[in-house]
């Protein structure tokens, strides 16, 4: 095991006390060089904070938890997550849901490609990505229109504007200001992806299969993505300002 992790896995909790284990084993058990973890929890009432800290004992060295007292929405999470994973001097750094909706399996595969890009993002809706089969049509409607108006809305070039699944290059991350930042909840991703285009970054978009969460109940909805069609609005006219 080298000395500091050089690949740091961020990973934002709230209820996951189910999952968390089995995502940070899956991944483990994949043999990563230089792995290493930052959990970053807002205090979920179900004791993932808890399952965390005693996660600390089977990975000594590699893994960090971060307690957060207030549930401030994914996109603040991530940001905490980010800035410690940044300061530890990792080389690589993974966003991954806890709920094991972005397979552990592909994450070796996604760093091989970042070596010769600034941001491998995990795509769904390129040749070879998938939704979870048991997906009702309405379900995949939701996804998939809501996926297609957020990309359009903002002018995204990705693919996949709302997947959560990327490997970035240390230097790539540095550059986002998450400060600036409008979103926290289910358009933060394509806050990501905004940004990492308005900085003309090199993206290499990564096809995967999309699981549906292993354990608790989906919060998705029409008004979640509302919402975040709103909150993303600004962007399309911050977009619009740079090409001229
Ligand atoms: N720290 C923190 N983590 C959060 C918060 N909201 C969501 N998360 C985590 O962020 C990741 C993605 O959130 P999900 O709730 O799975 O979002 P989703 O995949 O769009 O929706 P689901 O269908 O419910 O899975 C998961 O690991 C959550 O536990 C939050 O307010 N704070
Ligand atoms: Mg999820």
């Amino acid at each position: 095991m080298a000395e500091r992790p050089t690949v740091v896995v961020v990973i934002p909790t709230y209820n996951e006390a189910e999952n968390l284990p089995a995502v940070v084993s899956e991944l483990i058990a994949l043999g990563i060089d230089g792995l290493g973890f930052i959990i970053v929890d807002d205090g979920s009432p179900d004791g993932t904070g808890e399952v965390a800290e005693s996660m600390k004992k089977t990975y000594p060295g590699h893994f960090t938890v971060i307690h957060r007292t207030r549930k401030e929405g994914l996109g603040k999470a991530y940001a905490v997550g980010f800035k410690a994973a940044l300061d530890s001097g990792a080389a690589y750094i993974v966003e991954m849901d806890a709920d094991l909706s972005h397979p552990p399996a592909q994450v070796p595969l996604m760093l091989a490609r970042a070596r010769s890009a600034d941001v491998v993002a995990g795509s769904r809706y390129i040749k070879g990505g998938a939704v979870d089969p048991g997906w009702n049509i309405g379900r995949r409607a939701l996804s998939r229109v809501g996926n297609l108006g957020i990309k359009w809305l903002v002018g995204l070039k990705v693919h996949d504007a709302t997947s959560g699944f990327k490997v970035f290059r240390r230097e790539a991350l540095a550059r986002l200001d998450f400060t600036r930042f409008q979103t926290s909840g289910y358009g933060f991703q394509a806050e990501v992806a905004h940004w990492c285009e308005f900085h003309r970054m090199t993206i290499v978009e990564h096809a995967y299969a999309f699981a549906e969460r292993r354990s608790g109940k989906s919060k998705m909805s029409g008004g979640i993505v509302i919402e975040a069609i709103w909150t993303l609005l600004p962007l399309r006219f911050h977009r619009r300002h740079r090409r001229t």
